[in-house]
C-alpha cells in the first residue's frame, strides 16, 4: 500500500507514523516496537553527539614563546596578559554556534592554568593578578553565564614534571584532574591528548624519557574517578584504552565519507579505525573532528592573515558534522588575552552560514511517500537544490551502510553523488547526521534508496537544501615557493640551497610532505656560510606537532648575509630520507 504524507521531516522507512510533526520527530518513542541493534550509545554520548559543535581553546605560555609545543622550562613570568576576558571568549564562541568549550587546563609544557594545590608551575607564580588569578574559573563562570557547557583538556605529558615517566607523576596528574573535576562545576569532557615527543624540561635533566602509553597512566583507575566525580562527562582518549569518542586520525578538520560509530574494545586503533570507525565494532565510540580555526593550535602573529576561509570551513563542517561527527573547532588566545577580531569574525560569519544553508528545509514542502526501502519526495514544481539530509535514530543503533539518491530531471531520473568525496559516489553510513553536497539541480522529485543496511533502516530526519554558491577560497599549499631556488641534497637528511651572490636572509619556512608521514622532518638545524666552508649555526629545534599539523613551520634568526644554507634534519618522523612539501627563504 502507497501511503503519502505531507509536512514531515521524519521517515521511519518501513513504519508509518502518523500524528504531529514534533511527534514524528520523537521518532524513537513511535519506533517503539523496534529493538536496539548492535552497540548503541549511553545517555552522554547521546547528548554529546546532539552538542554537534563545541570549541577549544588554546592558551598558555606557549602563546607568549610563538610556540606550539613549549619545552617546560618557559618562565612563568611570561605569563601577564593586559586585557585577559573569558567573557570575550564565551560570546564569541556562542555566536560562533559553538554550544561549549574545552580548555587547555595544561599543555605539554605542564604550566597549569589554575593555581594547582600541586605544582608552583602556574598561573599562581605569574605576574597576572599578583598570582591570584584562575583562568580556569574565570572560563568555566563566563560559560555558565553565556549558557554554554565547560570542559577541560589536561596533557598526560608534561615536559616540566621531574618525575613524569614514572609512578609519582601518575599520581600527580590525578590529583590535578581531581581538582579540575571537583572545583568547577559540571565538565562536559575531558581530553587526554596521546602526543608524546619524548624529550623534555622535567625538572632540569633535560632528557628524553619513554612511556608505554598502553600501561603506565593507568587509565582503567582514572575513568573510574572520573565516572565518580562527573558522571555525564564523557571521556576522548586517543590511547589504546577505549574513552567514550575517539580521534579522527588527523587535525585537518575531516572524517571518512563512511564514519561508523563504532570500534572493537580492545586493541591498536590504527589510522583506518579512527578515520572510518569499525563496521562490526563491538563498543559504540563516535569520532569527534578537532581542528582549528587557523593553521595553528596556539596563537601566532604570523598567522594572522591565515584564518581559515568560510568555504573551507563549511567544507570542514560538511566533513565532520555532515558526516556523523562532531566538529571540535580551535581558537587561539592572542598575548593580549583575547581572542584575535580575525578569528572571531570568521567564526561569527561561519555560523552564520550554516544558518543560511539550513534555514529552509524544502523536504518540508514536498509530498513523502516511503515504499520499502525507498523514499521519495515529489514537489509542487520544479525545485532547485544542492544539499541533502539524513539522520538516523541512533539511540537505536547504526545501521544504514550504502544508500542511493537520485533527482528526476527533464522526465529522467539522475543519480547524485557526494562532490566531496574523490573516489566512489560517497553515498554510504548516515548516523547522526549525514549532508551530501553536489552541484545544483532543478529537479521535481528527489529519492532516496537504502541499499545495504545492517537491519530495518530507522531514518528520523529528512531535509534538501539550496545552499548560496560560495567561491572555491579553498587555499591549497599554493605555488610552489622553492621552485625558483637552487636546491640540492648533499646526502638524504641535508638539503642545500645555493645563491649565487651573498644574501641578507631573516627566516626560512619549511613545508613538510602533505601527502606522506615518511620524511616529515621534527628535529632540525640550520646553517648559513658565505664560502662552503665556514658554516655559522643560525638555529636549531623541533617542529612541535608536525606531524598530526604538517603546516608552513617558520625558523627566525637575526639578519644574516649568506650564499648557501644547509638544512639539516637531525631528525625524521620515519623513514630515512627528509621530505618537503615546499620551502622558503625569506630575506
Ligand atoms: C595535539 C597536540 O600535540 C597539539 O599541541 C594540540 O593540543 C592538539 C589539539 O593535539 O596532539
Amino acid at each position: 500500500m502507497r501511503q503519502i504524507f505531507k509536512l514531515t521531516a521524519v521517515v521511519v522507512l518501513m513504519i508509518f507514523s502518523i500524528g504531529t510533526l514534533a511527534e514524528r520527530l520523537r521518532v524513537g518513542a513511535s519506533a517503539g516496537m523496534e529493538k536496539p541493534f548492535g552497540p548503541i550509545p549511553n545517555a552522554n554520548q547521546l547528548r554529546w553527539q546532539d552538542m554537534e559543535m563545541y570549541a577549544f581553546i588554546h592558551y598558555s605560555l606557549n602563546t607568549y614563546t610563538d610556540q606550539e609545543w613549549g619545552f617546560g622550562n618557559e618562565d612563568p613570568q611570561l605569563f601577564n596578559p593586559s586585557d585577559l576576558d573569558c567573557r570575550q571568549w564565551a560570546r564569541v564562541c556562542k555566536q560562533a554556534g559553538m554550544r561549549g568549550i574545552i580548555f587547555t587546563a595544561k599543555h605539554h609544557c605542564g604550566f597549569c592554568m589554575w593555581p594547582s594545590a600541586y605544582t608552583d608551575y602556574s598561573v599562581k607564580h605569574s605576574p597576572w593578578k599578583n598570582g591570584q588569578g584562575d583562568v580556569v574559573r574565570e572560563l568555566a563562570d563566563a560559560c555558565r553565564e553565556e549558557g554554554l557547557k565547560f570542559a577541560v583538556y589536561l596533557s598526560p605529558w608534561d615536559r616540566n614534571h621531574p618525575e613524569y615517566g614514572r609512578p609519582a607523576y601518575v599520581e600527580y596528574f590525578r590529583h590535578q584532574l581531581r581538582e579540575l573535576l571537583t572545583n568547577y562545576g559540571d565538565i562536559f569532557e575531558v581530553w587526554f591528548d596521546g602526543a608524546n615527543g619524548g624529550d623534555g624540561w622535567y625538572g632540569g635533566t633535560n632528557e628524553v624519557r619513554k612511556i608505554d602509553r598502553t600501561t603506565y597512566y593507568q587509565w582503567p583507575e582514572t575513568y573510574k574517578m572520573i565516572r565518580e566525580l562527573q558522571p555525564q562527562c564523557v571521556i576522548w582518549n586517543d590511547g589504546s584504552d577505549r574513552g567514550d569518542l575517539r580521534w579522527v586520525g588527523t587535525e585537518a578538520g575531516n572524517v571518512g565519507e563512511t564514519n561508523w560509530s563504532l570500534l572493537y574494545h580492545d586493541g591498536e586503533v590504527p589510522y583506518q579505525m579512527l578515520h572510518y570507525g569499525v563496521e562490526d565494532g563491538d563498543v559504540w565510540c563516535p569520532g569527534e573532528t578537532n581542528t582549528s580555526i587557523r593553521p595553528g593550535w596556539f596563537y601566532h602573529d604570523a598567522e594572522n592573515e591565515h584564518v581559515k576561509s568560510l568555504s573551507k570551513l563549511m567544507d570542514t563542517y560538511y566533513k565532520s558534522v555532515g558526516r556523523n561527527s562532531t566538529l571540535l573547532l580551535n581558537f587561539p588566545i592572542a598575548p593580549n588575552g583575547r581572542i584575535h577580531p580575525n578569528d572571531s569574525l570568521r567564526g561569527i560569519a561561519f555560523k552564520k552560514m550554516i544558518d543560511e544553508v539550513f534555514r529552509d528545509n524544502l523536504a518540508e514542502k514536498a509530498d513523502i511517500r516511503t515504499q520499502e526501502l525507498v523514499t521519495t519526495l515529489d514537489f509542487d514544481a520544479p525545485t532547485t537544490f544542492n544539499r541533502f539530509l539524513a539522520e538516523e535514530h541512533i539511540a537505536l543503533g547504526q545501521r544504514v551502510k550504502k544508500f542511493s539518491l537520485e533527482a528526476f530531471v527533464d522526465g529522467k531520473w539522475q543519480p547524485l553523488k557526494d562532490a566531496l568525496v574523490e573516489e566512489g559516489d560517497g553515498l554510504t553510513t548516515i548516523g547522526h547526521r549525514r549532508i551530501i553536497c553536489f552541484p545544483t539541480v532543478t529537479a521535481t522529485s528527489v529519492r532516496l534508496t537504502i541499499t545495504d543496511s545492517k537491519a530495518r533502516p530507522l531514518i528520523s530526519k529528512l531535509g534538501v537544501y539550496q545552499a548560496p554558491e560560495l567561491t572555491a577560497d579553498i587555499p591549497d599549499a599554493g605555488e610552489k615557493l622553492s621552485a625558483g631556488l637552487h636546491i640540492f641534497f648533499s646526502n638524504p637528511t641535508e638539503m642545500m640551497i645555493d645563491y649565487d651572490t651573498e644574501q641578507t636572509v631573516s627566516a626560512f619556512r619549511y613545508l613538510p610532505p602533505q601527502n606522506t608521514k615518511d620524511g616529515i622532518i621534527t628535529h632540525y638545524t640550520l646553517w648559513g656560510s658565505s664560502d662552503w666552508n665556514n658554516w655559522q649555526k643560525l638555529a636549531s629545534g623541533e617542529f612541535s606537532n608536525i606531524v598530526n599539523n604538517p603546516i608552513w613551520q617558520t625558523i627566525r634568526f637575526a639578519p644574516t648575509k649568506l650564499r648557501v644554507l644547509r638544512f639539516v634534519a637531525d631528525r625524521l618522523y620515519s623513514g630515512t630520507r627528509m621530505g618537503y612539501g615546499d620551502v622558503e627563504v625569506v630575506k
